[in-house]
């Protein structure tokens, strides 16, 4: 290697470690940030995924339709429980409050839904979905498909994160 090129590789590294890890995860579309989207991965018919909206103008926007060609159809869900039984229902939109944010959550109620899979989703593999925004218009954002991370260890193996 050069001294050039080795000036060069040292550039590309600093740049590289200058930039937030989290750069890739985030789009922006109007005054509106949309966070780490992901997929949980599902060998099902349907597929769930979320992401974190965030408004950063004073007017409220609404997220009115969600495309992706890895499924027929996408739908917007949310979730709630009936007794020991989860339901979930279409909504037409989701409201993102003026500076405020609407985030997506496993488990938590709205979500993103992908109905008729063309095939499993894998861990470890990305698709597109466009959101599409009353206000702000659209925007094209890769989703990874990712397990849930793995269960804490139990307190007593960690005895140092104990309370009082
Ligand atoms: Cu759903």
């Amino acid at each position: 290697m050069n001294p050039a090129s080795g000036l060069m590789v040292a550039l590309v590294l600093a740049l590289a470690a200058a930039l937030p890890a989290a750069a890739a995860d985030t789009y922006k579309i109007g005054a509106l940030v949309i966070e780490k989207p992901f997929a949980r991965p599902s060998m099902a018919r349907n597929g769930a995924a979320y992401v974190t909206i965030v408004n950063t103008a004073t007017q409220p926007d609404r997220l009115i339709r969600v495309l992706s060609p890895r499924s027929g159809k996408v739908e917007m869900h949310t979730m709630s429980m009936d007794g020991d039984i989860m339901r979930m229902r279409e909504v037409p939109g989701i409201d993102v409050p003026g500076n405020g944010r609407v985030e997506m959550k496993p488990g938590d109620g709205l979500h993103i839904m992908l109905m008729g899979l063309n095939g499993p989703l894998n861990d470890g593999e990305s698709f597109p979905m466009t959101l599409q925004f009353e206000r702000s218009g659209k925007v094209d954002v890769v989703v990874p498909v990712e397990k849930p991370a793995p269960a804490r260890k139990p307190a007593a193996q960690t005895p140092a994160a104990k309370k009082p």
